[in-house]
């Protein structure tokens, strides 16, 4: 492992742009579940796949609204763990890092980080279903959707859900940013959901260096240059570390 941090860190050494994508694993050691990790309680029976869709909301509303509350309130005891520290570091060692992130926590900029793109959007805001009307101040704990004041069309969590598009701004953004950098980071992503999943090859396709730290293998360890295997809080601060002592 400390002949892989040495080789990441050479990697960094010589970028000048980097870009790290991120997915559920890096907040996995902040206590947030991630999307295949089984879901408990209440919510075993359900499949984040199933909650997470416009379709869902239309059939139930408050089901889809309750799950979504539950971890809203699940954030509020959650800190970013040393993972996003080490990213908020790095960042300072390399002005010109840009984070992806598929992570709808908003941890990446409650630890710092000042480059950060949401491509999934982010639990804490809420909207409205029919025009995107931002509403603040929705209480936790309710059992059904508000109503916008706006329009009157239910709310629901500024969130990109299955078969929505991403936002096009975002996207182009970080679509420029892979083909671009000279780095991208992968960070605890299965690489299963796209268009996000696409990012990494873009990189690699276009000549970066893919560096994944990961506990296990997944569809883009078959194309890193590096896989750093294990939790991203322990591995992260290493790689950082190492850098800063070259
Ligand atoms: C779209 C917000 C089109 C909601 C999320 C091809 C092209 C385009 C679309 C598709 C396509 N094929 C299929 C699709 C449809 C779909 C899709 O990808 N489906 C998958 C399931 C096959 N994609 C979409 O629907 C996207 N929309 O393309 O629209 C379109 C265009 C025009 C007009 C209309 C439509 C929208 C996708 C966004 C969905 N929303 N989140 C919410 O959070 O509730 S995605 C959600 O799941 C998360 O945000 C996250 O992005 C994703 C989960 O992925 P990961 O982050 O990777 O997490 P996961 O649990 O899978 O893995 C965790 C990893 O961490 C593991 O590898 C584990 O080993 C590792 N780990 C564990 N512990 C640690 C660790 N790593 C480091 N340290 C640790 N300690």
């Amino acid at each position: 492992m400390d002949e892989n941090i040495r080789a990441a860190a050479d990697m960094l050494s010589r970028a000048r742009k980097v870009v790290a994508l991120t997915g559920a694993g890096i907040s996995k050691e902040s206590g947030i579940p991630t999307f295949r990790d089984a879901q408990t309680g209440l919510w075993a029976n359900y499949n984040p796949e199933e909650l997470a869709t416009p379709s869902a909301f239309r059939r139930n509303p408050g089901l889809v609204w309750r799950w979504y509350d539950m971890r809203r309130q699940a954030l509020v005891n959650v800190e970013p763990n040393p993972g996003h520290h080490a990213l908020v570091a790095l960042e300072k060692q390399l002005p010109d890092l840009m984070i992806v992130t598929q992570n709808v926590d908003g941890l990446h900029a409650q630890a710092g980080s000042r480059n950060v793109l949401e491509l999934h959007g982010n639990i804490t805001r809420t909207k409205c279903f029919d025009r995107d009307h931002l509403a603040d101040h929705v209480s936790l704990g309710l059992d059904q959707p508000p109503s916008c004041t706006v329009c009157g069309s239910l709310l629901r969590p500024d969130v990109v859900w299955f078969e929505e598009a991403l936002p096009e701004k975002e996207l182009s953004i970080a679509f420029e940013a892979s083909q671009s950098c000279d780095v991208m980071l992968v960070i605890g992503t299965s690489g299963l959901v796209q268009p996000a999943a696409s990012l990494p090859l873009r990189a690699k396709r276009a000549g970066a260096k893919l560096i994944e730290v990961n506990p296990t293998e997944t569809p883009i360890s078959q194309i890193a240059d590096l896989h750093l295997s294990g939790p991203s809080g322990a591995i992260l601060p290493l790689i950082v570390s190492a850098l800063a002592t070259r």
